[in-house]
């Protein structure tokens, strides 16, 4: 355990090192997600701007039926694996209506967090006391190895809640060959694509009236600020987002509203600031559809059908390998 949490202490240590020493300084959003990061995660969810996680519940509490019926579910005993299983909201309207079908399967959620792991067990264990749950903890890759290993059943692998946007286009391509190279050929993906739309909605999704997604971004600094001894001053520093219709990108940054010297005490070392330097904090890419036909080809998978909402902000995409 102490071992364990160390290792992941030098890893942020190394990752805030190498982003505030770039030009343009980033730092990595998958550090958002600290426990006040989690629950700021869920305001944000509930923002009447940020449509993505209503959009993709409408899908799945709308189109259930046609979604078991497009995983072939009903053939053969499967294991329904989900990747940063989060907290499980939209994949429990998919078990509740397995569970009703009478079919064989057994939940796998994976996730990297043993709190979100206990947390979403514990959930689905009351909500759905005869489904089978076998967790895996780790990085997705390993824990899909070590799976494999344990299970020769068929796998039907979600991987939702638009996760996928928080990598640039190269790094999802990389994400998709590599999670192909583990899967079988009568495996399949789901994944929750937030789609491009008029842009004005997509920015205010980042850019919300109650600056929780602000709050978000901030809290980045206040962990770096507590966990590796930096001085970080909150009102320094503002939040921006932007939305790049041409390529598809929302991002977010941090602005430093003055010249100033941030020092971190775990990396021993002080960090200049212009006024107006943005630190890159989050890329949310949004697709449309011949970019994930594309990337689908691209990795070795090809599209097998796509669900949308009513407004068509969102898709879940289903890919076979091939
Ligand atoms: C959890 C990555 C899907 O990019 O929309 C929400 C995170 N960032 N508001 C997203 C997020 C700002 C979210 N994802």
């Amino acid at each position: 355990m102490q071992s364990s949490s160390a290792t992941q202490q030098n890893t942020f240590a190394d990752d805030v090192l190498r982003g505030l020493s770039s030009d343009p300084k980033f730092l990595s959003s998958k550090y958002f997600y600290d426990d006040e990061g989690s629950r700021l995660f869920q305001e944000i969810m509930k923002l009447p701007e940020y449509y993505l996680t209503k959009s993709e519940f409408e899908i799945f509490s709308g189109q259930t039926k046609e979604i078991y019926e497009a995983f072939g579910a009903s053939s053969a005993e499967f294991d329904l694996i989900e990747l940063g299983a989060g907290d499980g909201t939209k994949t429990s309207v998919l078990v509740d209506y397995f569970l009703k079908q009478d079919i064989a399967f057994t939940y796998v959620p994976i996730d990297i967090s043993e709190e979100a792991l206990n947390f979403l067990t514990e959930k689905f264990r009351t909500q759905f006391p005869n489904l089978l749950i076998q967790t895996e903890r780790g990085d997705y890759f390993r824990a899909l190895e070590t799976f494999k290993s344990k299970s020769d059943k068929r796998k039907i692998i979600l991987f939702l809640g638009s996760n996928i946007g928080n990598f640039g286009k190269a790094q999802a391509q990389d994400f998709f060959v590599s999670l192909r190279a583990v899967m079988n050929d009568d495996d399949l993906l789901f994944i929750g694509f937030d789609l491009q739309k008029d842009p004005r909605t997509i920015l205010s999704a980042y850019d919300d009236s109650q600056n929780v997604t602000a709050a978000f971004n901030m809290n980045l600094l206040t962990r770096i600020n507590r966990e590796l001894g930096a001085n970080f001053i909150l009102e320094d520093f503002s939040h921006y987002a932007s939305y790049h219709p041409i390529d598809g990108a929302a991002r977010s940054f941090l602005m430093s509203r003055k010249v100033q010297t941030v020092s971190i005490e775990a990396l021993n070392k002080t960090f200049e600031f212009a006024a107006w330097e943005p630190i890159f904090m989050e890329i949310s890419q949004k697709y449309n559809l011949k970019m994930i036909e594309d990337l689908a080809r691209a990795s070795g998978f090809e599209v097998a059908g796509n669900f949308y909402d009513n407004k068509n902000f969102y898709t879940n995409s289903l890919w076979k390998p091939n």
